[in-house]
């Protein structure tokens, strides 16, 4: 039986990757943080599998990682935690550099002192493009925008050097927007099918967002966790490009979000502001852009080149952007119907 460890277990792509090994046949050790109040919505319904195994650690604390490591002798080693949302970026530039940087390091750090050999996943993202040169392929050059793609570009770079001086075997997905039901509510997709299913089911409540034009190459989840581990079954270690191939824009999403309600939103322009207002045929307003959700800097446009992860690993997603959009849908109508309900 092949033992995997994977770090960041309770987030979105730890929880889907952790069923995916499990059904492969793995035994899965996921390393969870300490906290005073234990989020395992996302792992909940896996806790008592015999085959995964909760571990206490902290990517940034190396002698964790270097008593794990030895404890559990892995096959694979998945480094997906990662202080990941990169707005909070400039607001705790330095806790997600030791986090989404340093954490990586020590990740590879400690696999070089313990188990060499090992397999690793680094989580690389396409922020660390600059979104501005497109379709983005795995030879465009990086010049990120936040914080958070600098620590992303640390460690992909540092994947790159353990690689090169070390013989070790690190496998970058430089993996563009993917979302889920278990997308985390602060990100913009979750973030909108949330706000828009509680005012379909009674709330009166605003959508505020902030910048509707930026855009997006997004994909599902469960299709990308499948791609990280074709990664790791390659013959040799390589950087490979996870995405969709379309892009589209924040406004493009809460559109395609209201029309499966069969709501037409009209587009305005804030007397004050200038910035974009959605209303209904009735004229009330469902959506507004506000400053505050404005980052200091963006990555404008993203749109991903999977060719080769396509060719070479036979990754085939299944979910379209339209699958995505219903599956999220669904999920959280069956979180909120009843609040709609006499
Ligand atoms: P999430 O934010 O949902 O999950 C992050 C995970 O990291 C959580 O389990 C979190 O634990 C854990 N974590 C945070 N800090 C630490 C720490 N110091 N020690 C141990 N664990 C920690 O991210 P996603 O699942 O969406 O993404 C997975 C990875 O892929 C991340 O590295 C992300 O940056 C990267 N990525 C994501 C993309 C996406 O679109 N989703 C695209 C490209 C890259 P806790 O629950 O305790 O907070
Ligand atoms: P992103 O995802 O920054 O691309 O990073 P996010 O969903 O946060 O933003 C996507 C785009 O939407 C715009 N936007 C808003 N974003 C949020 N969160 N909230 C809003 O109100 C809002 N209004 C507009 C943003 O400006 C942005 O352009 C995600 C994370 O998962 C990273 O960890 C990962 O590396 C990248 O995707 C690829």
């Amino acid at each position: 039986m092949k033992k995997a460890i994977i770090t960041g277990l309770t987030g979105q792509d730890g929880s889907y990757l952790a069923e995916n090994l499990l059904d492969k046949g793995y035994e899965v050790h996921g390393i969870v943080r300490r906290v005073s109040t234990p989020n395992y919505k996302n792992i909940q319904h896996m806790i008592d599998e015999p085959n995964l195994h909760l571990e206490d650690g902290d990517i940034t604390d190396l002698s964790s990682l270097i008593r794990l490591f030895k404890k559990i002798q892995p096959d694979e080693i998945y480094n997906l935690a990662a202080q990941s949302y990169v707005a909070i970026s400039w607001d705790e530039p330095v806790l997600t550099s030791n986090t989404t940087g340093m954490g990586a390091l020590n990740v590879f750090e400690a696999a070089r002192q313990v188990c060499p050999k090992t397999k690793i996943y680094q989580a690389s993202s396409s922020e660390m493009f600059d979104g501005i040169t497109y379709p983005q392929t795995e030879s465009t050059s990086f010049r990120p925008r936040s914080p958070y793609g600098v620590s992303k570009l640390f460690a992909h770079e540092m994947a790159r050097i353990y690689k090169e001086s070390y013989g070790m075997f690190i496998s970058c997905g430089i993996l563009f927007n993917h979302e889920s039901p278990r997308r985390g509510i602060e990100f913009v997709t979750q973030k909108i099918v949330d706000t828009i299913v509680r005012q379909v089911c009674g709330e009166n409540i605003i959508l505020e967002l902030g910048n509707m034009e930026a855009r997006r190459d997004w994909s599902h989840a469960e299709d990308m966790v499948e791609g990280m581990w074709l990664m790791l079954q390659n013959n040799k270690a390589d950087n490979f490009i996870l995405s969709s191939g379309e892009t589209h824009s924040v406004f493009e999403f809460v559109n395609k979000v209201y029309e499966y309600f069969d709501m037409d939103i009209i587009w305005l322009n804030h007397h004050d502001t200038g910035l974009p207002v959605g209303v209904d045929t009735e004229g009330n307003t469902l959506v507004k852009s506000v400053q505050k959700y404005y980052r200091p800097n963006e990555v404008s446009i993203l749109l991903g080149d999977s060719t080769r992860a396509r060719r070479e690993l036979y990754w085939t997603p299944e979910f379209s952007f339209t699958d995505l959009i219903a599956d999220m849908i669904s999920s959280k109508l069956n979180e909120y119907a009843p609040i709609g309900k006499e």
